[in-house]
């Protein structure tokens, strides 16, 4: 997958892409992504990118002519790409997303900074606009790293251990459980008994039990998205059970 950054900070990507995970993707070709300055596309002697906005108000607005000049001279070479603003306007950015995202040959992502974008950009060029929460940055450049490494993930050979990819907090849908390392026993609190069964089955039921409850505890809107099996209904109802059991207990 080939993905041009449009960016008037490259500093602030170029040192994250090199790193870890990332890095490797990149090194391997598994990815490959071009930062491109809309300042290099500018024609004055000042290299001007931003303006103040019609009708007055706060802060600047990126100009149309620098972005444009950018976009298309990536779009030269294949026209049919995405191009996706990162934008607190834009859709919220989650899993499914990033699997529909991966899925593509090329991408081109916008960051924007100040005010944002003329408005022309986003009608004239625009395909997508994406955001990463709902919270206040100062652009989009941590978002497109966000968005880069969350599809880097989902690109086959990036991660060498596909099952880590599958059985990962939400691209099952589930949260993670807790997990335990050694020592069996570190100032007096010890792994749960199961884990140290060997017993495959009886691990792997408790561990997705578990999922369910930390799941059903902190984010049940996540279990309304998901595909229960029979065993899933099973280890829920063993839940359920266990709570009305405690709620008895604290009764009077
Ligand atoms: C923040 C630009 C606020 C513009 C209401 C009306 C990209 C981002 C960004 C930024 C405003 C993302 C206003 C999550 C983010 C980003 C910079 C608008 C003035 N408010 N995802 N007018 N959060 N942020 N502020 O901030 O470019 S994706």
């Amino acid at each position: 997958m080939r993905i041009d950054v449009l960016t008037l900070f490259p500093e602030i990507l170029e040192p994250v892409l090199k790193e870890s995970l990332l890095g490797k993707a990149i090194e391997e070709e598994l990815l490959e992504i071009v930062l491109t300055n809309p300042r290099d596309f500018t024609q004055d002697r000042h290299r001007t990118v931003d303006d103040t906005p019609y009708g007055g108000g706060a802060g600047m607005v990126m100009k149309c002519e620098p972005l444009f000049a950018a976009i298309e001279s990536l779009k030269d070479r294949n026209s049919l790409k995405r191009v996706i603003h990162l934008s607190p306007r834009g859709r919220r950015l989650d899993q499914d997303l990033v699997k529909e995202l991966a899925q593509e040959k090329d991408l081109v992502l916008l960051c924007s900074r100040y005010e944002g974008v003329d408005e022309r950009v986003v009608e004239g060029i625009v395909t997508d606009e994406v955001s990463i929460g709902d919270y206040v940055l100062s652009g989009g450049e941590v978002p497109a790293l966000v968005l880069i490494e969350a599809i880097s993930r989902m690109l086959p050979g990036v991660i060498g251990d596909w099952e880590s990819v599958e059985t990962d907090s939400f691209f099952n849908g589930l949260l993670g459980i807790a997990q335990y390392t050694r020592p069996q026993t570190f100032r007096e609190m010890s792994v749960p008994d199961v884990l140290m069964s060997g017993h495959h089955e009886a691990i792997r039921r408790w561990r997705r039990k578990e999922a369910l409850r930390v799941t059903l505890q902190r984010r049940p809107d996540l279990i309304d998205k998901l595909v229960l099996t029979k065993e899933d209904n099973e280890l829920l109802a063993e839940l359920e059970a266990e709570r009305s059991r405690t709620e008895k207990e604290i009764q009077p």
